[in-house]
């Protein structure tokens, strides 16, 4: 049983947004084909609460794409973005919703950011997403959305580390590539036995 997971295909990652991804809308009419294929799918929103801790504005004398030493390790700051119910937060308007079985909102603990779809960025507190696939039988996924280098990179290794055989469908996915993040988070997949496809 093979679950598709779409990650983060909202509005502030898209051209306009708050944390544009460079052509992020260009990879979504190519998602919406492929979901029947699928035996689940979810979607993710990253859903960050107004003042959230990973955002350069809650921190004195800090700019978008800083970096921070959290209690769980470095953070890279952002400009405000996917704030929990604005126009931002909400999936691209192109994005087809109806075909998902689950939406996974991550992001909304104040203190912690979460770029996986499976664990927040201590590593350790989960979303629930395993138990869903586990309980629904899904032993396979495949990974699409933004962005590869940050959400869909952390959600991919996660997926492979708890033993789901895991797929990035990398013309699927656009990258941020902030200072060699790219590259860095394709030689990671690699590493945890992700298949870049
Ligand atoms: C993401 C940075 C901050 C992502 C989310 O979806 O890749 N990146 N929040
Ligand atoms: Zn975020």
């Amino acid at each position: 049983m093979h679950a598709l997971l779409v990650i983060d295909v909202q509005n502030d990652f898209c051209p306009g947004g708050a944390l544009a991804v460079a052509d992020g809308d260009a990879i979504i009419s190519g998602i919406n084909a492929i979901m029947a294929d699928f035996d689940a799918v979810v979607l993710t929103q990253d859903w960050h609460p107004a003042g959230h801790s990973s955002f350069a504005s809650s921190h004195a004398d800090k700019a978008p794409y800083d970096m921070i030493d959290m209690a769980y390790g470095p953070q890279v700051l952002w400009p405000d973005h996917c704030v929990q119910g604005t126009q931002g937060s909400a999936f691209h308007p192109e994005l087809e919703t109806d075909p998902a079985d689950l939406i996974v909102r991550k992001g909304y603990n104040p203190a912690i950011d979460s770029y996986s779809a499976f664990f927040e960025n201590d590593h350790k507190t989960p979303t629930g997403l395993e138990g869903y696939l586990r309980t629904r039988g899904m032993t396979d996924v495949t990974l699409v959305g933004l962005a590869l280098d940050f959400c869909v990179n952390y959600s991919a290794v996660d997926a492979a580390k708890l033993g789901f055989k895991t797929t990035v469908r990398t013309d699927l996915c656009r990258a941020i590539d902030l200072g060699g993040s790219l590259a860095e988070a394709k030689q990671a997949m690699r590493n945890a036995s992700v298949i870049l496809d």
